[in-house]
């Protein structure tokens, strides 16, 4: 039998305080820092390794550990996570749903292939293993409003796909090895700091950042596109509170999470609420709007709220309001 796929002794394995951790080749994209930043908070600064394939900035590079790694690099991912005795690992690389769209290929090398090496050294290594999933893993067949845990999931994009393979082989690898394998689908999530790259859900975080310099938004969706969505702090907590709940919490491997649903629409409305002089054009953009119409408009997290507590703390009107004003001091 393949020794990969051997029953570990993750039972014995301690559930707290990882001695380190990674977020492979995605961990300068817009999630990593932020995460990694509250996980030092926690955990100590050199317990959290930050990798990519990208030079960090000056400031990344000196807030905690960083080392270059390859998602598609088997036997150097192999080798930091023995020389730093990795314990836990966020994997955060992937192309995402536009993007993914126009490099398909590479989208799945990605997506795939990277995913396949990160469970198979989670499982090598008795590591727990988080991966996000999304919105993107449903699609036009899914419930749209609400879409709850469990249903017909035949995403149309190779994000979606991707995404969809990722939680099956988690699940199973669970079920069938015993691997610490935990995934979110997350919203489209909002942030201020790191742009995000290249998704669908793209325009809710430049809507804010052009309403405070040329007061114009182009918006690549209909007026009336609603997607689920949430602020980045509410992501991050969901994603560390996830990781820390005990597993005999868990019912499922494979949660919703939600905080709020709007439309191009209406988070331009509530922006005016602070800059009254926005103003948004609109101009579908053929991809982006099928993958939009494909989507969950609102999302079910039941499960993740009576399963290990998930609350969501910002609302359209708190998220509008805070990353005006996170935009407004970073600028300043
Ligand atoms: C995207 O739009 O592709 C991502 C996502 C919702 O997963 N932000």
């Amino acid at each position: 039998s393949n020794p990969l796929y051997e029953p570990t002794e993750l039972a014995i394995w301690p559930s707290v305080h990882p001695q380190a951790l990674q977020l492979w080749r995605g961990g300068l994209g817009q999630l990593g820092v932020g995460l990694a930043q509250k996980l030092r908070k926690q955990y100590g600064i050199d317990n959290v390794i930050l990798s990519d394939i990208k030079k960090p900035s000056h400031h990344v590079f000196t807030s905690g550990p960083f080392v270059y790694a390859d998602v598609l690099d088997y036997k150097h991912l192999r080798e930091l996570i023995v020389n730093y005795r990795v314990t836990w690992l966020i994997h955060y690389s992937a192309l995402l749903s536009a993007v993914g769209e126009a490099n398909m290929a590479q989208a799945r090398e990605i997506n795939i292939r990277g995913l396949h090496n990160v469970l198979d050294l989670a499982l090598e290594n008795c590591l727990r293993l988080f991966v996000p999933s999304t919105i993107g893993a449903f699609g036009p067949s899914s419930p749209r409003d609400p879409t709850p845990d469990l249903c017909v999931q035949r995403p149309q994009t190779i994000y979606g796909v991707s995404k969809v393979h990722g939680e099956l082989m988690g699940e199973y690898l669970h079920h069938k090895c015993g691997l610490d394998f935990r995934c979110l689908r997350y919203p489209g999530v909002i942030s201020v700091s790191a742009p995000p790259g290249g998704g669908t859900t793209d325009y809710a975080v430049q809507i804010f950042h052009d309403a405070l310099t040329t007061g114009h938004h182009e918006c690549y969706l209909r007026p009336d596109t609603r997607l689920p969505m949430m602020h980045i702090s509410d992501c991050h907590r969901a994603t560390i509170e996830f990781m820390q709940a005990p597993e005999s919490q868990l019912s499922l491997r494979t949660y919703n999470i939600a905080a709020m649903s709007f439309t191009p629409e209406e988070v331009a409305q509530e922006i005016r609420k602070h800059v009254p002089h926005l103003k948004v054009t609109y101009k579908p953009d053929v991809v982006r709007q099928k993958i939009a119409d494909s989507w969950p408009m609102r999302f079910d997290d039941t499960n993740a709220r009576r399963d290990w507590g998930w609350a969501s703390a910002f609302k359209l009107e708190e998220l509008v309001s805070d990353i005006l004003r996170s935009i407004r001091d970073k600028r300043t």
